[in-house]
């Protein structure tokens, strides 16, 4: 497998890890997503000063409201992060480089 395919299979089996504990695999509950973001995205939750991040997140990712995030409506936080993390890294890089 490439690294990219790698990723992408590690995003599926993250999810789907912290998803399935209360048996359902196929989504999300704010207690799950909550023990995935603690664990595999502690600096940034450090980063968010709000202690509801999680309820807000949820809240924003939710597109069909029923409370949980199906992998579909995960991913945009994904998305979301990596995208911030590539600025984060472009900066960093114009940062080392002008010194
Ligand atoms: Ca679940
Ligand atoms: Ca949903």
């Amino acid at each position: 497998m490439t690294e990219l395919e790698n990723c992408m299979e590690s995003l599926i089996k993250i999810f789907h890890r912290y998803a399935d504990e209360d048996g359902d695999a196929t989504t999300l509950t704010k207690k799950e997503l909550k023990k995935l973001m603690e664990a595999e995205l502690p600096t940034f939750l450090k980063t968010q000063k709000n202690p509801k991040a999680v309820d807000s997140i949820l809240k924003d990712l939710d597109q069909n409201k029923d409370d949980k995030l199906d992998f579909e409506e995960f991913l945009p936080l994904v998305v979301g992060l990596s995208m911030a993390c590539e600025k984060c890294y472009m900066l960093h890089n114009k940062k080392t480089g002008k010194k």
